[in-house]
């Protein structure tokens, strides 16, 4: 069928609206009518510095509706309301021990541009369009494997849930199923972006004393101590270390890394406190440690961490429970776009106007 769709024809170049082709689902495949996505700094990634080949579909927080479903599906049906998460293989080791997010294949899966079995579901004048993250979801349809398309109550509002897909799945798996705090621990998250927010809303889900958000925006600052956080510094004025163990009397137990800048990932590591962990979410081009201070010295880990460890299927319902239930508040961190608004979203995002995008379909 022909479905409009926002192509990116080259690396950096703006965003092409479109009539495309999309082929009918096939085996394990569903069509999903997208109803909105949201826009992730991975996409910006993808689009500023060329990670997934071109031309391509951009979009990986998709959430629609299931409007057809191909040969041997049966957890889905037409009608359905689903969030677009990762694409893995579902057979490697890691998949089948609840690791989804380290699946063997995560990195062909989600930026080599083709679905599982190599073919293209999207094309333009018979030219192939790359895919990514198996999901595309800058168009008003997407051709998944059924296995990263994630059922939801059909109560809630659908237009939010795409986040939930990546980036705010990626910041309260952390928490929620990685470094899984006690209450009574402290907590210290860097970066106050949707990632970031959504740590600091998991912290304060299971209990945290102490939930320290750092960024060098006030207004960011002001929406984590809204969202649960018991201190905020800003990073620009304040020498975070030291405050941190101040506030901590010590170090913190944990940490959540969103910023990706090499100097407070090292931040982030010296404001523990003996045998804590730091989470290394945001993605982080090359950091130089002293191995034996940063670390060994004081039995410190530090961890990496990709889309929450989550089993999206698992993880997602829940956080739309405790959304429902009031005690996760995400919607807090969206703001909505047309379509056609795809370049300002984009440019709000970056500027840091816009926590978390979402366009509508
Ligand atoms: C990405 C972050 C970088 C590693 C792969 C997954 N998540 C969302 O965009």
């Amino acid at each position: 069928m022909q479905i409009h769709a926002a192509v990116t024809p080259a690396q950096g170049e703006a965003f092409s609206f479109e009539t495309v082709d999309l082929a009918e689902p096939g085996g394990g495949e569903i069509r999903v009518r997208l109803v909105a996505t949201g826009v992730c700094h991975t996409d910006a990634v993808a689009w500023e510095l060329g990670i997934a080949p071109f031309p391509i579909v951009l979009g990986h927080e998709g959430a629609g509706v299931v409007e057809a479903v191909g040969a041997g599906v049966s957890t889905l049906a037409v009608g359905d309301h689903v969030v677009l998460s990762f694409a893995h293989c579902g057979h490697c080791d890691r998949c089948l021990t609840g690791h989804p997010t380290v699946c063997a294949d995560f990195n062909e899966l989600n930026f080599g541009g083709r679905m599982d079995d190599g073919g293209h579901r999207l094309s333009r004048d018979g030219e192939a369009l790359a895919t990514f993250f198996g999901q595309s979801s800058f168009a008003s349809h997407a051709v998944v494997k059924a296995g990263n398309a994630v059922k939801v109550d059909p109560e809630v509002d659908l237009a939010l849930l795409g986040p939930l897909g990546c980036g705010i799945q990626t910041g309260a798996g952390t928490v929620l199923n990685r470094l899984k705090p006690g209450v009574e621990t402290s907590l210290v998250v860097y970066g106050g972006g949707a990632v970031g927010l959504s740590a600091v809303m998991a912290a304060r889900l299971v209990g945290c004393r102490q939930i320290i958000a750092v960024d060098v925006l006030e207004e960011r600052l002001a929406l984590a101590r809204e969202l649960g956080a018991t201190h905020v510094l800003n990073g620009k004025s304040e020498d975070v270390v030291e405050r941190v163990r101040e506030i901590t009397a010590g170090g913190s137990d944990y940490a959540v890394e969103t910023t990706g800048v090499p100097a407070v990932v090292r931040q982030s590591l010296q404001a523990l406190r003996p045998l804590g962990v730091s989470a290394i979410v945001g993605v982080t081009p090359q950091v130089t440690l002293d191995v034996h201070q940063d670390l060994m010295a004081e039995g410190k880990s530090m961890i990496g961490v990709i889309e929450g460890d989550a089993v999206p299927r698992v993880f997602i319902p829940q956080l739309v429970a405790h959304y429902k239930a009031g005690r996760f508040p995400f919607d807090r961190l969206v703001t909505f776009y047309e379509f056609a608004d795809i370049h300002r979203a984009f440019e709000d995002s970056k500027r840091g106007t816009a926590v978390k995008p979402v366009l509508r379909m």
